[in-house]
């Protein structure tokens, strides 16, 4: 109300109508204080949060004041900054009664109900710090929704359904819905079909409060009842606070254009504050110049906070995101090579574990092999795919830091190719291998998924903010279908630091590679991530041997730089024996983002230079080959972004400057790394770069094998000719 009379025609999204939200969160978290909980982590949109940001987290009116004046302090906003009430803050909540619990409001985009399981996943995170792994759930999630949010945004039935799931639950979120009976514009009977805003709820079983928002006292009553639930049974609870908005949808819309009659009525209504001042009044709880008295002095603390900010000409820098634990982590590394390589000790070591079973285990007779398999492709120096990424999580468990990989049937891995946890063929008991080298601090979290990309990947994004010495890993079943989650790939993961100064170094891992499988199996949308990066904001890369994703996934974890990681991952390279790398890829050397030609012929016989990124390079080696081509140069480039000008220019630069530079790529024209790279690639290499790709196309790939071999065996025709 203060802020409407001072900021005119501003958007506040006040709280109006909804006021019994302060003391119903106060309920809440006086319950937690009570109950020696750690901490409580909010998400929630735009509706009463500058009233959360206040009264909850602590934040200061002046600060508020000066957002509102534009005084964005750069310190808060990093880069282009965002909306005041989008803005996350960590504060303390000081409880009537001297209790007091650190409490943060997690930064959001507009994007309504996304910041849930980002939510979820900073509060599993602290708790799996603080909590070691156990379930203590000393971390409270509370998020608040709008009812026509909650009824309409499928994340919300995901974000419900991860709430008992091994890999995610943090023992019972409070939600709360403010249930101001319009969304927007739009009434219930527009916008859900269930009867109450509630029901998606009913799914987990949840207990459903439904409250008067205008009895303040029933409000509080029901936020220590559903306090009380979560503690007892570790489980989620509603609250459907039923109230009103006695504004239209911001400050600037007239209501009574939608909903006439409501809007008659709430006009004639007093408000929630007045109603309960009477209330007490008329019960002798207090007098009229008490109640008087109280709002005088209020008012007045808000006209000082006010003309200070006026006054002043700077703030001091508030926190405008939620931080990362302090951190001893080195200085973040990019272009310089960090030694990334394990000694051949540790190898061995890591590699023994798939062999040492407990006694009494029965591992499947058709995966002892493979397991046997993986222990002798070090001696054979052979490493594959699967085994390089053994040594990398282990060796990184082994430097201390924990590693989380979790994603639809990342267990065993879509293509078997990774059995990080082994069921025995007899009793079904677990046994994960790298677990041995679990410290206190550093565990092996691994976990299959609910089927879900969006919740999925938000929650990684938060638990990956929360806890940046972890390396985090979402992996997608085929990357492809990572698309499920673009409003968290698009809010948080590619613009959250931009946006709010909030770091996550989660890694993407997601299968992609043109092999015949359709348009669905195909492609993870290089093109679309590539189109994300700007500012030095994440790491692309596509790497093409066991050994250069080791050393990726090691460069990731240990380099300080906490950035996103988007891995394309292979499918049929897991496979292919040429696809190997030798023991001593692993126990020297680091993370090269970009691979020279393995060939060695002469480099001043080189005509063309073909560089590609990922598996196409082996159908390229091995065409090359066949025609006995020795004028052709094959260049890779692991990591796409950053870009690694200098590397690749001094590459090409080995060959004789009026050689050809040709892009190969096998997606479409208008996909994978192309319309990157012909804005790039020229100015690096210092000439004309042409392409060699399948023709522009809407879908991603063919839906027939055929049509796809023939369209490979194009490409390779293209550059090499017919092998004759
Ligand atoms: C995913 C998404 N779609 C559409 C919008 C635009 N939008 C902003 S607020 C709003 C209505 C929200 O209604 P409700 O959830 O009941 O919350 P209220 O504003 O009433 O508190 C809409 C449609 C949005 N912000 N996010």
């Amino acid at each position: 109300m203060f802020l409407q009379t001072k900021f005119v025609g501003q958007r506040r999204f006040s709280l109006e109508g909804a006021e019994a939200l302060i003391p119903l969160l106060d309920a809440v978290l006086t319950a937690a204080a009570g109950e020696h909980l750690h901490e409580s982590v909010i998400g929630m949109a735009h509706r009463g949060r500058l009233n959360v940001l206040a009264n909850i987290v602590g934040k200061s009116y002046a600060q508020i004041f000066a957002e509102f004046e534009g005084n964005l302090d750069p310190a808060t906003t990093h880069g282009s900054g965002d909306v005041k009430y989008h803005l996350g803050a960590e504060g303390k909540y000081h409880g009537a009664d001297g209790s007091e619990i650190v409490t943060s409001l997690v930064a959001n985009p507009s994007h309504l109900e996304a910041v849930d399981p980002v939510t979820e996943g900073v509060v599993r995170a602290k708790q799996d710090v603080l909590d070691m792994g156990e379930p203590g759930f000393t971390v409270l999630p509370v998020l608040i929704h709008g009812d026509a949010a909650f009824a309409g945004q499928g994340v919300v039935a995901e974000t419900l359904e991860l709430s008992q799931l091994r890999g995610y639950r943090t023992g019972g979120t409070v939600h709360i819905v403010v249930n101001n009976q319009v969304g927007f514009t739009t009434s219930p009977a527009e916008s859900r079909s269930s009867v109450y805003s509630t029901d998606v709820a009913r799914m987990i079983q949840a207990p459903i409060f439904h409250v008067n928002g205008d009895d303040p006292e029933a409000v509080v009553r029901v936020g220590r009842l559903a306090f009380a639930y979560r503690q007892a049974f570790a489980k989620d609870v509603v609250i459907d606070m039923v109230c009103y908005r006695r504004r239209g949808h911001n400050e600037t819309d007239n209501p009574s254009f939608t909903q006439p009659i409501m809007y008659d009525l709430i006009d004639a209504k007093r408000s929630t504050r007045k109603l309960y001042t009477e209330a007490l009044i008329g019960r002798g709880d207090i007098t009229m110049e008490e109640a008087e008295q109280a709002l005088r002095e209020y008012q007045l603390e808000l006209e000082r906070a006010f003309t200070e900010t006026k006054d002043a000409i700077s703030r001091p820098a508030e926190p405008g995101a939620l931080r990362a634990p302090q951190l001893a982590v080195h200085a973040p590394v990019l272009q310089a090579a960090l030694p990334t390589a394990i000694s051949t000790e540790t190898i061995k070591r890591i590699v023994d574990t798939q062999v040492s079973l407990p006694d009494g285990f029965t591992v499947h007779p058709r995966l002892w092999p493979q397991l046997q398999r993986r222990a002798a492709m070090v001696e054979q120096d052979e490493i594959d795919w699967g085994t390089g990424e053994l040594l990398a999580f282990g060796s990184v468990l082994i430097d201390g830091h924990a590693v989380r990989l979790i994603g639809q049937d990342s267990r065993r891995g879509t293509f078997g190719q990774r059995h990080a946890v082994l069921v025995d063929r007899n009793t079904g008991a677990e046994y994960t291998p790298l677990k041995a080298f679990n410290s206190p601090a550093a565990k092996f979290h691994v976990y299959d998924s609910l089927l879900s990309e969006y919740a999925a990947v938000g929650f990684e994004y938060g638990y990956s903010v929360a806890r940046p010495d972890a390396l985090v890993c979402w992996e997608a079943q085929f990357g492809d279908f990572v698309n499920g989650a673009q409003t968290v790939l698009d809010e948080f993961i590619s613009s959250g630091e931009q946006k709010w100064g909030q770091r996550s170094g989660v890694v993407l891992l997601l299968p992609h590679g043109y092999e015949g499988q359709g348009p669905d199996h195909s492609s993870a949308r290089v093109e679309r991530f590539l189109s994300l990066c700007a500012q030095d904001n994440m790491s692309v890369a596509i790497p093409s041997t066991p050994a250069s994703y080791f050393h990726l996934l090691r460069w990731q974890a240990l380099s300080g730089r906490i950035k996103p990681l988007i891995v394309f991952t292979p499918k049929s390279l897991l496979r292919l024996k040429a696809a190997v790398s030798t023991t001593a890829d692993f126990s020297t050397g680091s993370f090269a983002p970009v691979l020279p030609d393995p060939a060695g012929s002469d480099p001043a016989a080189i005509r063309r230079i073909v560089i590609s990124s990922g598996k196409i390079f082996y159908d390229l080696a091995e065409r090359r080959r066949a025609t006995g081509a020795t004028n052709t140069a094959l260049l890779r480039i692991e990591r796409l972004y950053p870009l690694p000008a200098e590397q690749v220019a001094a590459e090409v630069a080995k060959y004789p400057a009026d050689a050809d530079v040709t892009w190969v790529q096998e997606e479409p024209a208008n996909m994978g790394g192309w319309p990157y790279m012909a804005l790039h690639l020229p100015d690096v290499v210092g000439r004309r770069v042409t392409v060699v790709s399948r023709p522009a196309s809407s879908a991603p790939a063919s839906g027939s094998a055929k049509a796809h071999a023939a369209a490979q065996a194009a490409i390779m025709d293209a550059l090499f000719g017919g092998i004759g």
